[in-house]
């Protein structure tokens, strides 16, 4: 038996246990901190951190190793002999530290196989409702949030929306519930845990760079299923996700339950027009249950047909997590999308300023460019290793201009030449600061009533912006002052 069996709970003595932390951003440092409340000996290796975190290290009495060579952080490894290393998601497997700590039979974790170690602090553990996805995690985690919320239940948000679990499970509110968004990278690297609930959203490229192949990249998604209790979530529209569910284990004694934007068909919820309807959580197969219509959505302005995908399938989860239609009819009425989501700027002389900033990859544009009939597209970015070709195909009819921004403009520009040669093309060539201002002068010039002038860039957004809510502001402000 390995000395981690036995590090089961909060309250094991994890006095001797040595564990190397590998990554100094928002999860590597909940894990420093959470190990040295838990009395175990910790050093951090990173390959850059903030001097803030790396200055709070110091108070903790936690010797962290900043921008060090490989081969000196593998003289620290082995000088240390660690139990464990527990790697912050984003670092990818091929790195040479991880290969050579897996190499050394070391074993790998992640933040959240410590925190379900440890979920346990005060006294009776949180259940976890598990949220994977290509697109729409963070929002049916939200949504799922509010519903738990609304039940009653003290619930929380964390894991890949940008709360650490391991501040979740330390939390003074004693949370009943964790609904945990997990990204492809987290679940990569994730041992075992046992989800209430857990669903995969939908599959589609992206971060082909990071887990080498789309399998590779989709395989590790299907893990959130593994080991759940009570329910599983697929989409009923995207076949990738059932086969997901096919595959997992331990889910024997799981309901899985489809979600769709269509009329369900039993063990399914979702749309009738527009009424959400319930047919998985019902006494018969020829029974429908009215949760919520659309009408209930007060607070957002674009109804787009992912919005109502995202709907029900939080509708199914917080149905498989105990929570009543009633309650869900609740949350939903106070439901507000975060901004750079299909977000409304401006609705000026007809036409229509959206910011979908958010839409990082293909998968989330197509939703976003499914949304409107006739299109200037603010497009482009870093591509991720991703095909852009069959989103332009799919689209090419409602695609009046396109401006192309970002680093990776070649495949887009042929893409458009290719597949929409109607649509008119400028390529935005200009400071990472004059960008937006560049391509929204020119939609300007294009946009007339009915058209909507649409930011889903089907790409990252670091190649000229900090991330994608600068990339959304910049936009923002680009619109206001044009049409000032
Ligand atoms: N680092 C290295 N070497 C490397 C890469 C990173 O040393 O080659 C170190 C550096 O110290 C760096 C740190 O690792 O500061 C960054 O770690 P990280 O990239 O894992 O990011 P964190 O700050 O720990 O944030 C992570 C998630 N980020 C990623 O997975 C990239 C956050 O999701 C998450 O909110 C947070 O943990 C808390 O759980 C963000 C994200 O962009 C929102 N996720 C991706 C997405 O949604 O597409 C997956």
């Amino acid at each position: 038996m390995s000395k981690l069996d036995s590090l089961n709970s909060w309250h094991s003595d994890w006095t001797s246990t040595k564990a190397v932390v590998f990554g100094l951003g928002v999860s590597g440092f909940s894990v420093a901190d959470t190990l040295v409340e838990l009395g175990a000996q910790v050093i951090v290796i990173a390959d850059k951190a903030d001097d803030d975190l790396v200055k709070v290290l110091d108070v903790l009495e936690v010797k962290s190793f900043i921008g060090k060579s490989f081969s000196e952080n593998l003289a620290l490894m082995e000088e240390f002999e660690p139990d464990v290393i527990i790697t912050s998601p984003g670092i990818r497997p091929n790195n040479e530290l991880l290969l050579a700590a897996t190499a050394r039979n070391i074993p790998l974790w992640t933040d959240i196989d410590l925190a379900w170690q440890v979920r346990d602090k005060f006294g009776k553990p949180a259940e976890w409702i598990c949220i994977t996805g290509t697109n729409g995690k963070t929002t049916v985690t939200q949504l799922v949030e509010g519903m738990l919320l609304s039940a009653g239940v003290k619930a929380s948000a964390c894991g890949n929306i940008g709360i650490p679990i391991l501040d979740a499970i330390r939390h003074p509110a004693e949370f009943e519930a964790l609904v945990v968004e997990l990204s492809s990278f987290q679940l990569h690297y994730i041992q075992h845990i046992e989800p209430l609930v857990s669903a995969v959203l939908n599959i589609a490229d992206d971060h082909l760079d990071w887990h080498g192949s789309f399998d590779a990249y989709s395989s590790d998604k299907g893990k959130v299923y593994n080991n759940t209790k009570v329910c599983c979530v697929y989409n009923a529209l995207d076949s990738k996700t059932s086969e997901l569910l096919a595959k997992a284990h331990g889910t024997e004694n799981a309901q899985a339950v489809g979600f769709t934007v269509m009329t369900p068909t039993p063990n399914e919820v979702g749309w009738v027009e527009d009424i959400l309807v319930d047919r998985a959580f019902v006494d018969r197969a020829d029974v429908a249950d009215e949760i919520a219509t659309i009408s209930d959505l007060v607070n957002i302005p674009v109804i787009s047909p992912h919005l109502l995908a995202n709907v029900a399938a939080a509708s199914a989860i917080a149905r498989g997590a105990g929570v009543q239609p009633e309650e869900i009819r609740s949350a939903l009425q106070v439901f507000k999308l975060d901004a750079h989501r299909i977000e409304l700027v401006l609705d000026k002389a007809g036409i229509r300023w959206i910011d979908d900033s958010k839409a990082t990859n293909p998968h989330a544009a197509d939703a976003a460019l499914a949304s409107f009939d006739s299109v200037v597209w603010v497009v482009g970015g870093l591509l991720k290793g991703v095909d852009i070709s069959n989103l332009v195909q799919k689209h090419a009819t409602k695609l009046k201009a396109a401006l192309v921004i970002g680093l990776d403009r070649e495949p887009v520009l042929k893409a458009l030449k290719e597949y929409a040669p109607n649509c008119l093309v400028t390529e935005i060539v200009a400071e990472p600061t004059e960008v937006m201002a560049k391509a929204i002068g020119i939609a300007k010039g294009i946009a007339t009533e009915g058209d909507v002038v649409l930011l889903a860039p089907a790409a990252a957004s670091m190649d000229q912006f900090v991330d994608y809510a600068d990339r959304g502001n910049s936009f923002a402000q680009a619109v206001l002052e044009e049409n000032k």
